[in-house]
């Protein structure tokens, strides 16, 4: 049995997310949505600065901080009005929007978010609610049941050492594609890999995003430098501060460091696929695509604002 806090009031709801890694469910009214896309529209501007280099892109990769922090706000205000029905006991983190751009180059390759809590104790969790309904052709998710329980890994910055980089060509068959309604939000646990289609339609796919920890957790961060996956990974209790502070390729500058320890980041092997969730299903669809190109995304997400 899963002794982490429970985050759901609907037990349902909660083992589906614990035996998945994920939950989709109708969170929002059209309305709320509605309010959801026309921030975003009427920051468009600020928001797309990035949109020709990146496809695929976030709020606070715009190096913007009153749009990152208007928007913060404003997604945590149209949330705070249904979260509490559907959650209890956790915090928020940081919110932002999501932004697919029409083109081959906006899918998002398979990974796991960065570790924001303690997973052996806890884990942390988006709530991520597209704009319009979301399907395949336009940037849908996609997820690996139970993959958050495959191991437990750190995902550290700068280097991120994944430890399913030697198996992530053979991840594509064992994914379930997620479509979405208007209102529909979809809760993934950080540790679930997760990807998400390139969008092919004539328009841009925007989602918003709240991340979640359990309210005993602290925020952590792992830092281990590029080069040298042997060195002892830095583990720091953050402030949302230190996180909007955080420099690309750095060490926290005013975090506390709880501990260093090792951690083992060696690949895993060719059997560990099957070992975990099988043999391949044989309707196979290969669309897999660089892991290079997440781990630029999440460095991406800490620059300086
Ligand atoms: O919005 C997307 O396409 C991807 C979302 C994602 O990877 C996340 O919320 O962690």
């Amino acid at each position: 049995m899963d002794r982490r806090p429970a985050i759901f009031r609907d037990p349902a709801l909660q083992q589906a997310f614990d035996d998945d890694g994920f939950v989709r469910f109708r969170l929002f009214t059209p309305e709320q949505v509605q309010r959801l896309h026309d921030f975003y529209l009427a920051t468009e501007a600020a928001h797309e600065v990035i949109a020709d280099q990146k496809k695929f892109h976030a709020t606070n990769e715009t190096s913007n901080a009153a749009l990152i922090a208007d928007a913060d706000r404003f997604i945590k205000s149209v949330m705070a009005e249904e979260i509490d029905k559907h959650f209890t006991g956790y915090k928020t983190i940081a919110a932002n929007y999501l932004v697919k751009q029409p083109s081959e180059r906006s899918v998002l390759g398979p990974h796991q978010d960065l570790r924001f809590v303690d997973e052996l104790q806890f884990y942390s969790l988006n709530i991520w609610v597209a704009t319009e309904p979301t399907h395949k052709a336009n940037g849908g998710l996609r997820f690996i049941r139970g993959s958050h329980r495959w191991l437990d890994t750190v995902r550290a910055l700068p280097s991120y050492p994944w430890p399913y980089r030697s198996i992530q060509e053979q991840l594509d068959p064992y994914f379930t594609d997620i479509q979405t309604e208007v209102g529909d939000c979809v809760v993934l646990n950080h540790a679930a890999i997760h990807a998400s289609y390139p969008n092919l339609s004539d328009h841009r796919r925007i989602a918003a995003i709240l991340a979640l920890i359990p309210e005993g957790a602290d925020i952590r961060h792992y830092f281990l430098p590029e080069g040298d996956p042997a060195r002892e990974v830095e583990e720091y209790t953050m402030t949302l501060e230190d996180f909007i502070h955080l420099k690309v390729g750095q060490r926290p500058e005013h975090a506390t460091l709880v501990r260093t320890f090792h951690h083992d980041f060696s690949a895993v092997g060719q059997d560990f696929l099957v070992r975990k969730a099988g043999p391949a299903p044989a309707a196979a669809i290969h669309t897999s695509s660089p892991y290079d190109r997440f781990k630029q995304k999440l460095s991406a997400l800490f620059r300086r604002s």
